[in-house]
């Protein structure tokens, strides 16, 4: 079983698959989400506008992931998950994080994914604290790999205090 903290630009990761910090459009936007959508080529927002919506204007609600290939991307998919934002702690958003770490491998298990990269979701505008976020990805991804020791997860932090963040969790 591996889970890696790396300090990375994950658009940057020659990996299965890397994981999207998106919003329900899955049209684009900012942080992590410009930047791979940036690195793909446009064939990407092609590909995602495809994916259909499960209601108006929303092509994946919050703790679900959708696929798509990786395009210009070294990594060959991109999962697209969306992180709750954050609005204090007791909306639901541990519960809500923790869903998009399990979506994300569930559907990378669907489809013979093994090495898969995260980004630190929710933790840039969605405003979600990252020493929670890093306890609650964790102990998630955890669970996952307990049954599946095959899976190689890279969590790709950008910067190194976000990564020491990350990596005081993963040695706790
Ligand atoms: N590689 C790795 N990590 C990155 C990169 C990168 N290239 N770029 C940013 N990060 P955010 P969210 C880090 O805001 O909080 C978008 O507009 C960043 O420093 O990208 O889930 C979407 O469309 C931070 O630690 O995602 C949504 O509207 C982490 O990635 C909204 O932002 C996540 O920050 C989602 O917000």
């Amino acid at each position: 079983m591996s889970i890696t903290v790396v300090t990375a630009d994950l658009t940057r990761l020659t990996l299965d698959a890397i994981v999207n910090a998106a919003n329900p459009g899955l049209l684009g936007g900012g942080g992590v989400d410009g930047a791979i959508h940036r690195a793909a080529g446009p064939a990407l927002l092609v590909a995602c506008r495809n994916l259909p919506e499960v209601s108006p204007g929303v092509r994946c609600p919050t703790g679900e992931a959708r696929l798509t290939p990786g395009f210009a991307l070294p990594a060959r998919f991109v999962i697209h998950t969306v992180g709750p934002v954050w609005h204090g702690g007791q909306d639901g958003e541990a519960e809500l994080l923790a869903r998009c770490y399990h979506s994300c491998i569930t559907l990378a298990l669907e489809h013979d994914l093994h090495s898969i990269g995260f980004p630190a979701i929710s933790c840039g505008v969605y405003g979600y604290p990252p020493e929670q976020a890093a306890n609650v990805a964790i102990a998630a991804l955890r669970i996952r790999l307990a049954a599946h020791p095959m899976l190689d997860v890279q969590l790709c932090c950008f910067g190194d205090r976000m990564a020491a963040t990350w990596q005081n969790a993963l040695s706790a």
